[in-house]
C-alpha cells in the first residue's frame, strides 16, 4: 500500500503527478504549511526525522527525499514507464536530470529565499546565486532544445522532477527569458496527469499561469 504525505503548495505535488502518470493506487495525507512562516507542520516532523515533505509510505517503510522517492517509484512499480531504456543513449542525461532538479538546479533558489528571508536580497551572495540560477536554467532551455520533452519525443519522470525548478524562479521574479521553458511548461500542464494530481492533492500555486 503507498501513502504520499503532501504538503501544499510544494514538490510533494510533483510526487502526487508521478503517481499519477502512472496510474498507481495511493492514499495521499495532507499537510497545510504555516501561512506566516511558510514551515510545515510539526506532524510532519513526527512523521520522519527529517521534517520535509515529500514523504513515501510503502507499506510501513518510509522514504524521503522526492529524487529517491521518483527513482524508488520506477524502479519499484514503473515497469520502464516515463524513463528512457536504461540501455540506451539517454538514460545517462535522464539521470543527471533527476539528480539535478534536487541539488545543483535548486541550490541557488533556495540561497536566494534564504537571502530575502534573512534580508541580504542583493548582497554578493545572492547575485551570485541569480547567476547560477541563470546558468541552470539556460540549460534547461539548452537540453529541451526543439524537443517537446527533456528527452525528446518522450516525457519521463525528468520532466515532473525539473518542472519545479523554472516554477520556484517564476514565484521569486527570477524566472528571465526563456521560451522553451515557457512552451515546455505549457504542455506539462495540460497533461491529464496533471490535472489529475492537482483535483487530488489540492490547488499548487506554482503553476501559476505563464
Ligand atoms: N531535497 C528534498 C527537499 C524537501 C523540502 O525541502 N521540502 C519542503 C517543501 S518544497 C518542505 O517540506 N518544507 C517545509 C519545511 O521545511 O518545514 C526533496 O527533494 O524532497
Amino acid at each position: 500500500m503507498l501513502t504520499i504525505h503532501h504538503l501544499n503548495n510544494s514538490r510533494s505535488q510533483k510526487i502526487v503527478w508521478l503517481l499519477e502518470e502512472l496510474e498507481l493506487a495511493y492514499e495521499l495525507v495532507s499537510y497545510q504549511r504555516d501561512p506566516v512562516t511558510l514551515m510545515g507542520p510539526p506532524a510532519l516532523k513526527a512523521l520522519h526525522p527529517l521534517g520535509k515533505s515529500p514523504v513515501l509510505d510503502d507499506s510501513g517503510q518510509l522514504l524521503s527525499e522526492s529524487g529517491a522517492i521518483t527513482q524508488y517509484l520506477l524502479s519499484r512499480y514503473g515497469n520502464g514507464r516515463l524513463a528512457p531504456d536504461p540501455s540506451g543513449p539517454d538514460h545517462l542525461r535522464f539521470l543527471e536530470c533527476l539528480y539535478f532538479a534536487v541539488s545543483a538546479g535548486m541550490n541557488p533558489i533556495m540561497i536566494k529565499v534564504y537571502a530575502s528571508a534573512f534580508k541580504l536580497s542583493g548582497s554578493a551572495m545572492d547575485l551570485a546565486a541569480t547567476t547560477e540560477l541563470e546558468c541552470a536554467l539556460n540549460y534547461i532551455e539548452t537540453l529541451l532544445g526543439d524537443g517537446d520533452w527533456l528527452m525528446g519525443d518522450l516525457f519521463t519522470a525528468a520532466d515532473i522532477q525539473m518542472s519545479f525548478i523554472p516554477e520556484l524562479a517564476r514565484a521569486i521574479g527570477v524566472a528571465g527569458d526563456h521560451p522553451r521553458i515557457d512552451a515546455w511548461q505549457k504542455r506539462l500542464y495540460a497533461r491529464p496527469g496533471f490535472h489529475h494530481a492537482i483535483a487530488r492533492g489540492g490547488a499548487y500555486d506554482y503553476a501559476a499561469p505563464i
